[in-house]
């Protein structure tokens, strides 16, 4: 970033500008986002160290409710992200991929009118191979009464009633993209100042890419309408490129490469083995988000049936659903193999 430090715009000068925008706005939002950036830098600096403090790196003896084995910093980020936001006095409910239930309001702190479900640390089997790794975030406004404690409810609702969503990519930067309503914008975190700065703003999924994320080695496991699709874009016939496979196995780093670059990404459901039938990513921490960010950069979300993820309503915390985002042009192109 070469700009003049008063050209430049921090994510908190950002988030009171929105509020401004709003008449009715409280602030309650915008206090809110601080802890949970807190819990971010905090998240950052940690990833940062991994490999250099024995206790970062590596497994612990658990699995958790998924029967995923659970990294130390899988831990570490699911209690600073959980013990930051359930204190804040800004919620009223939240859920964890790493919790099997729903995490109250500790006693004594204040109940808030949001619920956020998150994913404290996403692509975690990637953690020890140094590969880009992320947390990604829904919030929603609570539909139970006001100053009690929230219910499970309160988290089970639609993706396009998200109030706000996004992720963060602990890559060779750390960066939140960040959709609070409307559009989709990227802050940069400048480790010398500790703020997370605007250096992507207005971001828009390009409308087709040259790109195709899936791993590919499930391929006896998909539909026939999957594996056609997938041959379809890496076939050379008529003079065609194929398509570049890219697959880093971390969604949050998949998806933000895609955003920036045009693309694809499939998870599709196992329709031959037991395993995930339902297709391996979880709807309210990881797919509603993502959906609504891709939507607001111009991109589209489905399931491998074709239904529009944020018109999914959840059942359980911790459900699962395919899941095909992208550039515009793509999605509907994979649409066009669904059998109608
Ligand atoms: P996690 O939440 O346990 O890290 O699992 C989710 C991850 C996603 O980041 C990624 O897209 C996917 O699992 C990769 O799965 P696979 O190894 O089956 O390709
Ligand atoms: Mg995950």
């Amino acid at each position: 970033m070469s700009a003049h430090p008063t050209q430049l715009m921090s994510l908190s000068q950002y988030l009171i500008e929105e509020q401004l925008k709003l008449p009715q706005a409280t602030g309650d939002f915008t206090a809110l986002m601080s802890h949970l950036v807190y819990a971010a830098k905090v998240v950052s600096r940690e990833v940062r160290k991994a490999g250099l403090l024995e206790n970062i790196l590596g497994a612990t003896d658990q699995t958790n409710v998924q029967g995923e084995t659970v990294m130390k910093l899988d831990e570490y980020a699911d209690k600073i992200f959980t013990h930051t936001l359930t204190r804040c006095g800004h919620l009223c409910v939240m859920g964890s991929e790493e919790q099997e239930e729903i995490i109250p309001i500790p006693t004594g702190y204040k109940i808030g009118k949001y619920t956020i479900a998150i994913d404290p640390l996403d692509g975690s089997s990637n953690i020890d191979a140094n590969v880009s790794i992320g947390t990604i975030f829904s919030v929603h406004l609570r539909t139970s009464p006001q100053g009690t404690p929230g219910v499970k409810e309160d988290l089970l609702q639609k993706g396009s009633k998200q109030r706000a969503a996004g992720y963060i990519v602990y890559g060779s930067s750390t960066m939140l993209v960040l959709c609070v309503g409307k559009g989709v914008s990227g802050f940069t975190l400048d480790p010398s100042c500790g703020e997370f700065i605007l250096s992507h703003p207005e971001m828009k999924m390009p409308e087709s890419g040259g790109i195709y994320s899936i791993n590919e080695g499930n391929y006896d496991y998909w539909s026939d309408e999957v594996k056609n699709y997938i041959r379809n874009i890496k076939s050379i016939e008529g003079g065609r490129k194929p398509q570049s496979l890219r697959y880093i196995g971390s969604l949050v780093a998949d998806f933000h490469r895609n955003l920036l670059k045009g693309g694809i990404f499939l998870y599709p459901n196992d329709t031959k083995s037991s395993k995930y039938p339902k297709g391996k990513l979880r709807l309210l921490y990881e797919v509603a988000p993502m959906a609504l960010i891709a939507e607001q950069a111009g991109g589209m979300a489905v399931t491998v049936e074709g239904k529009r993820i944020l018109d999914l309503e959840p059942e359980e915390l911790h459900e699962r659903t395919t899941f095909v985002v992208g550039s515009k042009k793509e999605v509907e192109h994979f649409l066009t193999f669904i059998k109608k």
